[in-house]
């Protein structure tokens, strides 16, 4: 059987990357329907050698599409993922705006594949990346030992932010090499050689929307509201994959090695881990991939039952499009 494949924001970075997935992992597509704002619209994409015509998103765009992948923000999945619930595709969406609804599944197929059976919307969300490469990373961790407590840095590629921000990157680097003023617009501040420890808005308790995201969706996926989270998340000047520190204090005691071991047989990781030979994982290595990266694997010092990881994946591909296209292949086993 083959499926109608409805693609909200298909002319975005998500959107690109989502066309590449379905088409490397061999969906089972009838059609792909491109949908975007009528500003895009009219535009081409290419899937599977073809060109394709993107078209305006209207409510009435989903009659006839099995499944439709949305990653456009969250106004738009607002008002049109439950027209297209209605009209009967199942929606992955990829915005924050469903993820904390109790009666929509989060999901990160490696931890909770079964979560997409039960969508009363007929709406599956897709996590932030940044908490989607770690929680595969974590999870072989969290089944051996338990999870106590997690203390979480971020190092963020502008691609999270779309393609306005790896043009305002290019653009700025561009500038300072030839002596000339930057001119910010995406960002507040210079991005380009440079660290910003700000992503997204900030709330009052001090924290940003991301670092809150980390927190409350992690605990989502794991089921478990029992877990201590803390997170700071940075924009620093990469264009693709996100880069994490992430500092595990487990229930139980696990060596490093065993966390090795464990992450070694871990489905969709790859472990890069022999520092001494300068291999560890890094944005060049993992850019393109759908695996997630884990390295620096070591014993926390400080305290007794605790590791420190390194984790990067490419943010469009674990963090956004290859998590939606694995959901959309795990909700076809039942349609
Ligand atoms: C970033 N993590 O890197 C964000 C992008 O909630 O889906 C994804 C925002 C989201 O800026």
């Amino acid at each position: 059987q083959k499926y109608n494949v409805a693609i909200v924001g298909a002319t975005g970075v998500v959107g690109q990357e989502m066309l590449k997935v379905l088409e490397e992992r061999k969906f089972p597509v009838n059609k792909i329907i491109p949908l975007a704002s009528a500003r895009t619209a009219g535009s081409r994409v290419e899937f599977q050698g073809r060109e394709i015509v993107v078209q305006e998103l209207k409510e009435n765009s989903f009659q006839d599409v099995q499944i439709a992948l949305f990653s456009a923000g969250s106004a738009v999945s607002e008002k049109f993922a439950p027209a297209a619930a209605a009209a009967r595709a199942v929606v992955i969406d990829n915005t924050a705006f469903f993820r904390m609804d109790p009666q929509v599944p989060l999901v990160v197929p490696e931890i909770n594949a079964h979560a997409v059976k039960n969508r009363p919307k007929g709406i599956i969300a897709n996590p932030n990346c940044s908490t989607a490469q770690m929680v595969v990373a974590l999870k072989p961790i969290y089944e051996a030992a338990g999870i106590k407590r997690l203390v979480i840095s971020t190092y963020q590629a502008v691609s999270g932010t779309g393609k306005e921000a790896i043009d305002e990157l290019q653009q700025e680097v561009v500038d300072i090499l030839q002596f000339k003023p930057v001119q910010p617009k995406v960002y507040p501040h210079q991005i380009a050689f440079n660290i910003l420890p700000h992503i997204d808005n900030f709330l009052d308790n001090g924290y940003s929307k991301e670092e809150m995201k980390m927190v409350n969706e992690t605990k989502k996926i794991f089921g478990d509201d029992s877990m201590r989270i803390t997170a700071t998340t940075c924009r620093v000047p990469v264009f693709y994959c996100h880069s994490e520190c992430v500092n595990v204090e487990t229930q139980k005691k696990i060596s490093a090695a065993e966390a090795r071991a464990l992450l070694q047989q871990a489905e969709n990781v790859i472990v890069l881990d022999e520092p001494k030979k300068n291999i560890y994982p890094m944005p060049t290595l993992a850019a393109g991939k759908n695996e997630t990266l884990v390295g620096r694997i070591r014993e926390d010092i400080s305290i007794d039952n605790g590791l420190e990881l390194f984790i990067v994946a490419d943010n469009l591909r674990k963090g956004a499009a290859f998590n939606a296209v694995q959901i959309a292949e795990e909700v076809i086993k039942d349609l």
